[in-house]
């Protein structure tokens, strides 16, 4: 339901994930006064509301900007899309936080101090955009246009892709992929011959019994299967998690499985055994849709429960009840995908267990699984060809040969090495690489080997600090970007459309992106005057009509027909693996050298002293972009620095006190105010990635919390597909040297 009063945020409990009517305060709680907000009062009746998508996270909910007088008050949940369902998450109804914060950045900005010092002077957007092009054109001269890359997240990047793809590069990649969901794609598609995608194909708003493993859905607020998760609880689902860490969903769970970390694969493998020794599976539907299950029975032989016992810590006992719990409802059951995975360097072969125990469960295309999904079909923008140009540099011959899309990281790498060939030059779109890519030091070091850089971004983020230019541009709230069609259970088209004008002199992306095409000589890559000119091109060509046109800007999603969600009983379904079957057993990577199943290898432990630094998401957060975020922040003004009850007495760590936490060398971050608990293992601690920013221009989120990224110095490298591990980092921790930053004894 639309919640129609403006009032204070109350926060989502999972029982009712209700739509959170975030009214915009003048003065927050914490007594932060942005000069743009306004607090319009309770019951204040909109003049207009617009239809948009939401890009506070990238589910790309559809919500309704309700304005006064110009004025965006109120972001709800729009009732016709289906990733809202007219409710939103926290985050999403905070928008007017971001549209409205001082801080935003509103001049384009040219570096005059050294870069890392974020000393500049406002420039015109002629001058800052001739530098753009120069420093490109100059670049690409020298060394090729591949010397060119981009590394950037967020739909608004597709008209930089665009402009970056005719200039000649293939270079373009967003750490949304080596840095978060890459492995799991990977793994399903050896497994089953496709990704799980975004938004995930999961039918869990029917599941009967579900395994979350790590997936700490209720912190990660994807709306959508935030509201699937309550749904199939409300019905009485049986919930397994697995997590080191008692998160929000495991204060749901019938069994929480306090697994070591980086031993998931034993437990998972473990579980297999059970269901195959038990015999507890389909066997006539392992038969026609499987290959291999005679090879994986063998393979798993090894992993009893009181084998798995002793590497994950999980009782002997929990295993089987739980293996038979999964077994009683399935097909109904589903071991979620998880979404950001890059956890310890084997995370293929993790994604892959996981495919494989969903195969053994037999839910593929099943109620309670993995469904089926289409789409609204939309017709390109006809371009002229891309020109030819040398493979993408993201990595060497031979390597990663799984890799499905590009690798930021291995960008990077390119930077630094010069090889496979120079790259030179960076465009950075909404990406705040110095946080984002694990080792900061290299990142830095990358940027330092550059000729050229330019940060396209809305605020003054650690990344502007390191570039020769930034270009300001406006929020989702103030501009166009394409059409957003994604493969969906409910296929549908949703349109990004602006709410208000552009603040200051901040500009669309589509309209800096055709500024740089004239001066670079690609204008025929931007044949349309504006976006909404080429976004009612793509309907028209997809055979909608006026009144449709119209009627799509005034509800903001076309819905499409759905297909069947689920196969047909006794369906031969052709799966997209070489064999076409499901493949327990992968020919394809015991022929590339690599374990054609998975197969579990202890994780390095910490040190004495040291500890596992683990990370995780906030329910009101998006990473670090709404660290600055004052309707946000009000309700999680900071992270903190979960520590087990033992650990905190042992090093003298006080309840609500603050840390300082090291980490290789002589990195470090804090102070990090303290939990002490028992809520989660001693072998780790945790805390919420996206704070402990040092951009100056960010006054808000300034020192506000602890850097994860400034301590995460070592990552694993996939060896299949090029994904960063980030959870190998050990830290060590201390009370922080202020006393006045003291606690409580728990
Ligand atoms: N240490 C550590 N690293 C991580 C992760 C972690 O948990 N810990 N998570 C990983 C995951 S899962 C992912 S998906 C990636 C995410 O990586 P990123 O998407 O790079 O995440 P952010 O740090 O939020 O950077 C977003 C930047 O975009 C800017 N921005 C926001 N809105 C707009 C806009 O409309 N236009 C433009 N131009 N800029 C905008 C913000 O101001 C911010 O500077 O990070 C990965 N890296
Ligand atoms: N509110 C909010 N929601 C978000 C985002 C956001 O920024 N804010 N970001 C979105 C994005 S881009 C992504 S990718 C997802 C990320 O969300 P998830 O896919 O859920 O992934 P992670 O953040 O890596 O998972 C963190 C959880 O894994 C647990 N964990 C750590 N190590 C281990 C281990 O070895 N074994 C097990 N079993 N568990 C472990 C941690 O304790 C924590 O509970 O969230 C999305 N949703
Ligand atoms: S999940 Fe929340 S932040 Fe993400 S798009 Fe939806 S409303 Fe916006
Ligand atoms: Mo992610």
């Amino acid at each position: 339901m639309l919640k129609n009063k403006l009032s204070r945020r109350t926060f989502l409990s999972l029982a009712g994930v209700a739509g959170v009517g975030a009214g915009v305060a003048a003065k927050t709680a914490l007594g932060i006064t942005d000069g743009f907000l306004e607090d319009l009062g309770e019951g204040t009746v909109a003049d207009e509301v617009v239809p948009t998508v939401c890009e506070i996270c990238f589910w790309k909910c559809g919500v309704l900007a309700h304005k006064k007088d110009g004025r965006v008050f109120k972001i709800t949940g729009n009732p016709s899309h289906p990733l809202s369902r007219g409710r939103l998450c926290p985050r999403g109804a905070g928008g007017p936080g971001l549209l409205y914060d001082n801080d935003r950045l509103k001049k384009p900005l040219i570096r005059v101090g050294e870069r890392g010092e974020e000393k500049f002077r406002e420039a015109t957007w002629e001058e800052a955009l001739d530098r753009v092009a120069e420093g490109f054109q100059k670049v690409a001269d020298e060394h090729g246009p591949e010397a060119v890359g981009m590394l950037y997240h967020g739909a608004g990047a597709s008209f930089f892709k665009t402009l970056l793809h005719g200039f000649g590069t293939p270079n373009i990649a967003a750490p949304s992929y080596a840095q978060c969901r890459g492995p799991r794609e990977v793994g399903f598609e050896l497994t089953y011959g496709e990704g799980v995608g975004s938004p995930e194909n999961l039918d869990m708003r029917n599941t009967r019994t579900l395994v979350l493993i790590g997936a700490h859905l209720g912190e990660n607020m994807h709306n959508t299967q935030v509201q699937d998760f309550a749904e199939c609880l409300g019905k009485g689902a049986k919930l397994i998690v697995a997590d080191p860490r008692y998160s929000t969903a495991a204060g749901k769970a019938d069994w929480w499985l306090p697994v070591r970390p980086g031993t998931d694969i034993a437990l998972i493998l473990g579980w297999m055994h059970v269901i195959l020794r038990e015999g507890w599976y389909d066997k006539a539907w392992m038969q026609r849709n499987t290959i291999g299950l005679d090879k994986l029975e063998a393979h798993v032989a090894r992993y009893t429960p009181e084998a798995v016992f002793v590497e994950t810590g999980i009782e002997p006992d929990v295993i089987v009840e739980t293996a038979e719990a999964l077994s009683a409802t399935a097909p109904a059951s589903l071991v979620h995908p998880g979404r950001r995975v890059t956890w310890y360097g084997d995370d293929t072969q993790r994604s892959r267990a996981i495919a494989m125990l969903n195969a053994l469960l037999g839910n593929w295309g099943r109620p309670g699984g993995f469904n089926m999904t289409s789409n609204v079909p939309i017709a390109k923008t006809e371009l002229p060809a891309f020109p030819e140009h040398r493979p993408i540099a993201d990595k060497l011959d031979g390597q990663y040969i799984f890799a499905g899309s590009p690798l930021a990281s291995g960008l990077r790498d390119a930077t630094l090495t010069e090889k496979p060939y120079p790259i030179k030059a960076w465009m950075v779109y909404g990406c705040n690489l110095p946080n984002v890519l694990p080792n900061t030091q290299k990142t830095l070091d990358a940027i330092q080997k550059l000729d050229f850089m330019v940060a396209i971004d809305v605020l003054p983020a650690e990344v502007c600090g390191w570039a020769d230019v930034v270009l300001p541009e406006c929020t989702y709230l103030e501009r166009h970007d394409d059409l957003i069609a994604p493969w969906y259970r409910e296929p549908f088209a949703a349109l990004r459309q602006p709410v208000v004008d552009p603040m200051g002199e901040s500009k669309p992306g589509w309209w800096m992106a055709k500024q740089l095409a004239k001066r670079l000589g690609l204008e025929q890559f931007f044949p349309w005057e504006n976006p909404r000119e080429m976004i009612h091109a793509r309907l028209k060509a997809s055979g909608y009509n006026a009144a449709q046109i119209a009627d799509v800007e005034q509800r903001g999603v076309i819905l499409g027909e759905p297909e069947p969600l689920y196969l047909p009983t006794d369906y031969e379904y052709e799966y997209g693996t070489p064999s076409g079957k499901i493949e327990f057993f992968s020919q394809q990577l015991a022929d590339a050298g690599f374990d054609p199943m998975p197969t579990y290898r202890r994780p390095e432990m910490p040190p004495a002293g040291s500890f596992r630094l683990l990370t995780g998401r906030a329910p009101s957060h998006t990473f670090g972009r709404t660290a600055n975020n004052s309707l946000l922040l009000d309700s999680y003004p900071e992270n903190e620095l979960w520590v087990n009850r033992v650990i905190a007495a042992d090093f003298g760590l006080l309840h609500g006190g603050y840390a300082m936490v090291f980490g290789e060398g002589d990195t470090k971050t804090g102070p990090i105010r303290v939990k002490v608990t028992e809520r989660i293992r001693a072998d780790c601690v945790y805390m919420v990635h996206g704070f402990g920013h040092s951009a100056r221009g960010l006054s808000k989120a300034h020192g506000r919390g602890a850097n994860d990224s400034a301590v995460t110095t070592r990552y694993e490298t996939d060896p299949l597909m090029g994904g960063t591990g980030f959870n190998v980092n050990f830290v060590r921790i201390e009370p922080a040297p202020d006393s006045s930053l003291g606690g409580v004894e728990a």
